[in-house]
């Protein structure tokens, strides 16, 4: 099995780059793990209380979770994937039964802050946007997918996005094997990708 991790700040593309790599290779090889998924289980807190959590911190994920079922997938063993609701800022009851495939891509803005799931990964990979571009994508889609509005979400990204992404996600980029400049969407960066998938697939 091939772990590949995808990190990189809000907007950045993480998830576009994901698609496009997985289009190409052939269906039932690549599992999509997300960092959203293991989000800590905040049942216990009011929603006006979930409302203030600080979701750009590392500690509002549960990596212990997330290295579990990392562990258990290279076992070959499935695992119960939490699923996490943006609308209620909390897991669900729901969990999405993820089988072991030759290829797992874990994508998310933090996941590469901690240094046992880091060591995890077969593969790191940051993908860059400059934090402008950053902006204007994580504005329209948080205005139009989560219906926020402009005030919210300028707000949000004044005080906890770029302080959180500063402190915590850019200084990641070190620990990179690939680095994708994706202001414009890369197609090279990802061809690059796809052929080290398949090299390793074949
Ligand atoms: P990407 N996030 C939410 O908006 N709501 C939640 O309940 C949990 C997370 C956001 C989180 C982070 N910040 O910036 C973003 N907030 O999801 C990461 N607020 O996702 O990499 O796709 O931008
Ligand atoms: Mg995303």
């Amino acid at each position: 099995m091939l772990i590949i991790g995808i990190a990189g700040g809000t907007g950045c593309g993480k998830t576009t780059v994901v698609n496009q790599i997985i289009n190409e290779l052939p269906q039932g090889e690549v599992g999509i793990i997300s960092q959203d998924s293991y989000y800590n289980d905040l049942s216990h807190l009011s929603y006006k209380e979930r409302v203030n959590i600080n979701f750009d911190h590392p500690q509002a994920i549960d990596f212990d979770l997330l290295g579990k079922h990392l562990t258990k997938l290279r076992q070959g063993k499935a695992i119960e994937q939490p699923v996490y609701s943006f609308t209620e800022h909390n897991r669900t009851k729901d969990t999405l039964l993820t089988h072991p495939r030759k290829v797992m891509i874990v994508e998310g803005i933090l996941i590469m802050t901690n240094p046992a799931i880091r060591d995890m990964f077969d593969i790191k990979i940051y993908v860059h946007a400059d934090s402008d571009e950053r902006l204007i994508r994580r504005l329209k889609r948080d205005i139009n997918e989560r219906g926020r509005d402009l005030e919210e979400v300028l707000n949000r990204y004044q005080t906890t996005l770029k302080p959180m992404h500063d402190q915590f996600i850019e200084p990641t980029k070190e620990y990179a094997d690939i680095i994708i400049p994706n202001n414009k969407y890369n197609t090279v960066a990802v061809d690059i990708v796809r052929t080290i998938i398949n090299d390793k697939l074949g």
